[in-house]
């Protein structure tokens, strides 16, 4: 029986998870379910209402860094967490500064231009994303570009969960109309192509793309 995956993948932890099995070819199957559910039974599987949470018979849990740890060992092959010390800390590095650096600038933007707006009764402040991409973006890109150079991957030479973490961040701001400057910063955009350009996301990212502006289109009518 296949694994169940809450959540909704316009989140960027949420997506990762999703990309990490389908890349390791596990079938999971999403039962859609919104940030902050307090519904007993969610809460039962994630304590504190966060997306995504795993179901795997009678075992769960929640926290995209803890499932997709638990995947890893559960699903060795392909590898997409490296054994080797030094390239595992590194991916565990990038998979934490997508989690909490990226995606801490870019939740100010993904929040305040999009799910705030259309999902969330039409809260949000454009100011507070727009403070944002100012002054936090640049030095992210700028560090992210730097340390892609002239690499198709962050860490050694095939896709780990490093470069799943970091595209699923972007993903995620991309839309809230943060793109990345192929002029500024040429290797983080053509590396974030690429990956983005990988089934796993590609197929996902339209569809959710596709769900935004099917929301958007409701809130201007
Ligand atoms: N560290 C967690 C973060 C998950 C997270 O922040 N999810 C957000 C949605 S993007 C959420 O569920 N927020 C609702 C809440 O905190 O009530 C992970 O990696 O899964």
């Amino acid at each position: 029986m296949s694994m169940q995956l809450y959540g909704s993948t316009i989140s960027p932890f949420v997506r990762k998870v999703a990309v990490f099995a389908e890349e390791k070819g596990i079938a999971l199957d999403l039962i859609p379910t919104a940030p902050g559910d307090a519904s007993p039974a969610f809460r039962a599987i994630s304590p504190f209402g966060q997306i995504p949470a795993l179901v795997d018979g009678d075992f769960s849990l929640a926290d995209s860094s803890a499932i997709v740890t638990y995947l890893e060992a559960k699903y060795p092959e392909p590898a997409l967490i490296p054994a080797e010390a030094q390239a595992r800390g590194r991916t565990i590095w990038f998979d934490e500064l997508a989690d909490t650096i990226v995606f801490g600038a870019g939740r100010a933007m993904l929040f305040n231009r999009v799910v705030g707006p259309l999902f969330r009764g039409g809260v949000g402040d454009a100011a507070v994303a727009d403070a944002a991409e100012r002054d936090q973006w640049p030095g992210i890109l700028a560090y992210l570009d730097a340390q892609v150079g002239g690499r198709d991957f962050l860490v050694g030479d095939t896709l780990t969960l490093a470069d799943i973490a970091v595209a699923s961040a972007f993903a995620s701001t991309l839309h809230a109309c943060a793109p990345v400057d192929a002029a500024v910063y040429p290797d983080l955009a053509r590396y974030l192509a690429a990956i983005l350009a990988r089934p796993a996301f590609a197929t996902r990212v339209a569809g959710e793309r596709a769900f935004i502006e099917r929301a958007r289109a409701r809130v201007v009518k």
